[in-house]
């Protein structure tokens, strides 16, 4: 008797003599398990696109914090991720026509799991496009951009489908990402043509349309003025790489280990001469 009952709630303890009137589930139970199967098989599905967000998110946050401590510069004002609701996802491959299973799904709805970065203006777009699309462990699916081409109703982004790997623990699975590059106020105008949109039910009435397409006119020539004003104040400067910059980093050494250094070498580590630089 160790103490421990490992066999209680196990079908292998049920009674033997239980017949389908004790059965609360009776002939239903085949169709229980079946769908009990699917379930697990559903949230595992699903459990695949959340990590692949968990690896684009920190992808993205590293590219944050190294370009800011790189270059005293940071083109990325936020992130955000969504794992697409399965309501959604259901919609959506019904609304295309595909079949409706879980093969279906794997293959033709690409946006399951989305990560959004918002930058301020629009050539940081442009930046955080090049970074991500370098690293060699990701493949890039698709492109579109909305932005050289917008959409009718005046939508504007840069869209990446992105492969990349999960290593899971019985496996590694490649898993599309969609990443959405923005500007802050492309964001705003989606995120309100987005609820519109909703309100609606995708009927937008046409004197909003009009509306929605002027303001995304608006918030475009706010961003190219924006980007203009970021060219002058930058005056074409290259990244902030002074000494000045680097000693204001908050990774930068400690006082006393730099008085250290410049009295054994004779120099500061960041004098011209120094052979570190
Ligand atoms: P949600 O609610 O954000 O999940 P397709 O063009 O048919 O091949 P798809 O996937 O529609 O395929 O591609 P697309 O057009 O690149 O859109 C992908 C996502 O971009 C959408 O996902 C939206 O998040 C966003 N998006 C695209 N067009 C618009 C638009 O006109 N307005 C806004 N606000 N967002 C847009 P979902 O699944 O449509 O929506």
């Amino acid at each position: 008797m160790t103490g421990i009952d490992d066999t209680v709630g196990t079908d292998a303890d049920a009674p033997t003599g239980l017949d389908r009137a004790e059965d609360p589930f009776g002939s239903d139970r085949a169709l229980v398990e079946r769908l009990g199967a699917q379930q697990k098989q559903f949230n595992d599905f699903m459990l695949g696109y959340k990590f692949a967000i968990d690896e684009v998110v920190t992808k993205i946050h590293i590219l944050r914090e190294d370009f800011n401590n790189t270059h005293d510069y940071n083109p990325i004002e936020h992130v955000n991720s969504r794992l697409k609701t399965p309501e959604s996802i259901l919609r959506k491959v019904h609304r295309k026509q595909h079949p409706v299973d879980v093969d279906s799904i794997r293959a033709n709805i690409l946006d399951i799991a989305g990560v959004r970065v918002t930058c301020c203006f629009l050539s940081d777009i442009y930046t955080v496009r090049d970074l991500v699309v370098s690293q060699n462990d990701l493949d890039v699916i698709d492109e579109r951009d909305y932005i050289s081409n917008p959409k009718p109703n005046g939508y504007q982004s840069l869209h990446l489908i992105m492969e990349v790997p999960v290593y899971r623990a019985r496996e590694v699975s490649q898993v599309p990402v969609e990443i959405q590059i923005r500007t802050i106020a492309m964001d705003f105008w989606a995120s309100l043509e987005h609820k519109i949109y909703y309100k609606y039910g995708g009927e937008v009435p046409a004197g909003l349309v009009s509306d929605l397409s002027q303001a995304a006119a608006a918030a475009n020539s706010l961003d190219l003025k924006m980007e203009e004003l970021h060219r002058q104040v930058r005056g074409g400067a290259e990244p902030d790489d002074t000494a000045d910059a680097r000693d204001r980093h908050p990774l930068a050494p400690p006082a006393d280990l730099l008085a250290q250094y410049t009295r054994a070498v004779g120099r500061p580590p960041h004098s011209p001469e120094s052979p570190l630089r």
